[in-house]
């Protein structure tokens, strides 16, 4: 760790961060760069100038920070993603460089109140779920353990949707979150890299030696703009630089001239659609055009700038992976692998064995998914077209990979063609997955379970061809944001006890474990879950008028919609406590209120039925009299700053997946930090939370992995659940028949025959013990001191689930790096 020391006269002075110092670069942002006068200007006025003079502070860091790694020769790491969930900047850039108290006083003395402005701000939503925020939670990792890490992705004009509810169905309204200008942003129109479409492959000799010249075919350019990301508690800020689209000239001059005035800018404008929306699909492949080119877009310019400052810093070609490694988020960028070959052989003309060493040496890949719909495969044909050269070299890869293959598996032709690059059997298409596992020198799964699963199923093939390749590295959670901002109550109760090390060392919160014999502590967690509950309850007045009471267990399940993540499971036993609560049953049911939040992929229809039947079964029990004790909320356009708000207030966290198909899941980690207990199964990273709280914390359930393989094999029949149990049989009925949809009783006629027939992910064969499950769940509840009591060892032992840890292991094992930086 080094000091500061300026070089250069004309080097930025730290600017001071004390509340008068702060004021004066508020006034001043007001002013000269927002333009406004303070005796007028509005709250989003102010928001911006804040932001400003909080940027300034963040970039002076930033170009330390790249002075010290460029002296210290440095390796860094590149995150390539295609999604980056960050959420609201101003807060968590003012508590990670520590002074959120004193711009509120310097706004008070302005007569300014920064809880006012702060919702004001859009949540950067440049990401579908898990997988965006987990890349967003490693960025604020890499930057606050002071790791040279960099993440590259797209500048969407348009980010994640937002949902509305119409008539209890989802409706998707465009999230324009660019509308007011971004302050956090900094714009490199000289940040330019052309990225190259379409066309053909000339191929000529030179000195004997075939080369290739991609010809023709359309140009975009990638332009930058950088977000400075600042660590906590130190002063390193690292960078994200997200790439925009622009038209390689704003008008083509011979349209023009011809007087095609209109066409002219018509290229141009579709040139720009490049980057114009995220695709809001998660956990499918998506097979369209523009979804490769976007992909091929970022990638391209990414690596193009990673070997442009390789060789700006002095360093030879071949020493790559001495300087770099490249993290690959899911196979969305893994077109890289063929992109870095192409410049290495095209342009630098390196002989392909060097230059496959240097790619092997630099790639990594993180898995996120089994589900076969979700793994990216991509016509041969669209990629010839698109991309033609790259499918040369694609071919050329699996060559190279197929002669290995044959040398350890001699006579087997069937691993070949499972092994292949190129799936043959339907209708020649490109796996990206085997692309990204053949290109990398590590292959990583998100949870214990699951690369395990990886291993035995989806990579077994590649497993035991090179089982030194594949490692676990579990998910973790930022505590910055998921407990210190989204729970500032808790997290003020947690430092006054051990002191406030945890936001850097979560596993300091093991030293809470002896305080849950305290009578005092557990009465004053009690009362922050209290206060958190109320705070929801007012969101959820405000935003659709409706009273829920904190008195009631707040039972929650917010995650994106899908079949495989069973909200349907859910819905059958709100039902099912409903019908107990009618025939008089439920004495021994606590009162509670079921939360649901996500979105449904716009196409899913499947999802969407599911979000509507939420709402339907959440209008008829939410209205009736009879029913004081429960109610059910769908609270619409569910997002980060929503998450901060839902999760603190949390009492029950539903990870009810069926076994073997969630990867890991990061909300069940942000849940259980915040002190709420889990009702799950065996699946993701649920299995090591068992093992971290202990079993007596967690409330279990369902089948495991294997035992839902075997059921699988042997045969499922979910009518026989049906048939043999009368609650489910009841349940299920009313829904098929109306009694939720009475104005359109055939509405969910479809979706029961498909449980009664597939139900793919057995949520009939899991209903009877998840129900005995929630029956305990219960049980405990009305004995709050026992309650509370597990609910704090929760939080206590949640330790190993900090991003830290994460990025520490992939800093290690992966890439090689080690930390660097400013105290
Ligand atoms: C999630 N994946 C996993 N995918 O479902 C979750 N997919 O279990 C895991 O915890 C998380 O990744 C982090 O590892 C996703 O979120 C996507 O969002 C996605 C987006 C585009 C295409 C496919």
């Amino acid at each position: 760790m080094k000091t500061l020391e300026m070089v250069h006269e004309y080097d930025p002075r730290p600017l001071p961060c004390d509340k008068d110092s702060l004021k004066e670069s508020i006034r001043d942002a007001l002013i000269h760069i927002v333009g406004k006068d303070p005796l007028t200007a509005t709250p989003r006025d102010w928001l911006h100038a804040v932001s400003f003079a909080v940027r300034e502070r963040i970039i002076e860091r930033r170009m330390y920070t790249k002075r010290l790694f460029d002296q210290e020769q440095v390796k860094r790491v590149y995150y390539l993603s295609m999604e980056y969930l960050i959420g609201r900047m101003l807060v968590n850039s003012l508590m990670n460089l520590g002074f959120y108290e004193a711009c509120c006083e310097a706004l008070e003395e302005m007569g300014v109140s920064l809880h006012e402005i702060i919702d004001m701000e859009s949540d950067a939503a440049l990401g579908n779920g898990g997988l965006g925020r987990l890349a967003a939670c490693i960025l604020d990792s890499m930057a606050s353990q002071c790791l040279p890490g960099y993440g590259y992705g797209i500048r969407y004009e348009f980010g994640m949707f937002h949902q509305g509810i119409e008539n209890g169905e989802q409706v998707e309204h465009p999230d324009n979150w660019l509308r007011y200008g971004n302050p956090w942003e900094f714009p490199r129109p000289e940040k330019i890299f052309p990225v190259h479409f379409y066309g053909y492959v000339v191929e000529h000799r030179e000195r004997g030696q075939p080369r290739y010249h991609w010809e023709d075919g359309e140009e975009v350019i990638a332009m930058a703009y950088d977000y400075p990301t600042p660590g906590f508690g130190n002063k390193n800020a690292n960078n994200l630089r997200l790439w925009a689209a622009k038209a390689t000239r704003d008008f083509d001059l011979d349209y023009f001239n011809e007087g095609d005035y209109i066409r002219a800018v018509r290229e141009k404008i579709e040139s720009e659609t490049i980057s114009m929306v995220l695709y809001p699909n998660d956990a499918t492949a998506i097979g369209r055009e523009l979804r490769l080119k976007q992909e091929y877009f970022f990638v391209s310019a990414s690596i193009q700038d990673i070997l442009h400052r390789h060789a700006e810093l002095g360093y030879p070609i071949e020493s790559l992976p001495d300087k770099v490694a490249i993290q690959l988020n899911d196979t969305h960028p893994a077109i890289a692998i063929a992109e870095l070959m192409r410049l290495l052989v095209d342009s630098h003309q390196l002989p392909w064995q060097k230059a496959w060493e240097l790619t092997r040496g630099v790639f990594s890949y993180t898995n996120h998914t089994l589900m076969p719909e979700a793994l990216e495969t991509w016509p041969v044909t669209l990629m010839e077209r698109v991309l033609p050269r790259h499918m040369q070299i694609i071919y050329d890869i699996n060559f190279h990979f197929l002669n290995e293959v044959r040398h350890n598996f001699p006579g087997d032709n069937d691993i070949v063609r499972r092994l292949s690059i190129i799936d043959e059997n339907h209708g020649r298409q490109v796996r990206m997955a085997h692309l990204a596992v053949v290109g990398s020198h590590m292959v990583n799964g998100v949870a214990a379970l699951h690369t395990e699963l990886l291993k035995k199923h989806l990579f077994n093939d590649f497993y035991r061809l090179w089982p030194d390749r594949f490692v676990n590295i579990t998910n973790g959670i930022t505590p910055r944001l998921w407990l210190n901002q989204a729970n500032p109550a808790l997290a003020d109760l947690i430092t006054r006890h051990i002191g406030n090390n945890w936001t850097m060392d979560l596993e300091q919160l093991r030293r809470l474990e002896p305080l849950v014999d305290n009578r005092d502590f557990r009465r004053e967690f009690q009362q922050v879950k209290r206060r958190n509950k109320e705070r929801l309850a007012e969101l959820v007045k405000r935003q659709m008028d409706i009273t829920i009471s904190p008195d009631a267990l707040f039972d929650i399940q917010i995650k994106r919609i899908h079949e495989y993540k069973r909200q349907l499971l859910n819905v059958l036993h709100v039902i099912t406590f409903y019908n107990r609560i009618r025939e008089g049953r439920a004495e021994e049911q606590v009162s509670r209120v079921t939360l649901f939040a996500g979105k449904a992929a716009p196409s899913y229809t499947r999802a969407k039925q599911i979000i509507r039947l939420i709402n339907d079964v959440a209008d008829v029990v939410n209205h009736d009299p009879m029913n004081p004790k429960q109610q059910v909320v769908f609270l619409p356009n569910y997002d980060v700053s929503t998450a901060a708000v839902i999760i603190p207030a949390a009492d029950l966290s539903e990870q009810i997946s069926t076994a073997g198909t969630e990867a890991s899941g990061t909300g069940n980690m942000k849940l259980a930090l915040n002190g709420a207990m889990t009702i799950g199964t065996l699946d993701g990273a649920n299995i090591e939370i068992r093992e971290a709280v202990g079993e007596e914390n967690i409330f279990i359930f369902g089948m495991n992995a294997e035992e839902v393989e075997r059921l699988k094999r042997e045969g499922y029949r979910p009518r026989d659940f049906y048939e043999s149990n009368d609650e489910l049989r009841r349940a299920l009925d009313m829904i098929r028949d109306g009694f939720f949809s009475p104005q359109e009783p055939g509405r969910y006629r479809d979706l029961v025959n498909n449980l009664l027939t597939e139900d793919q992910y057995m949520v009939l064969a899991d209903y009877a013990d998840y129900v005995r499950a929630h029956e305990a769940v219960d049980a405990l509840y009305r004995d709050p001191e026992a309650w509370m009591r597990k609910a704090m060892l929760n939080t206590a032992r949640m330790g190993y689930f900090s991003i830290d840890r994460t990025v520490m292991q992939y800093a290690q094992e992966v890439w090689g790096i080690s930390p660097e930086g400013w105290v």
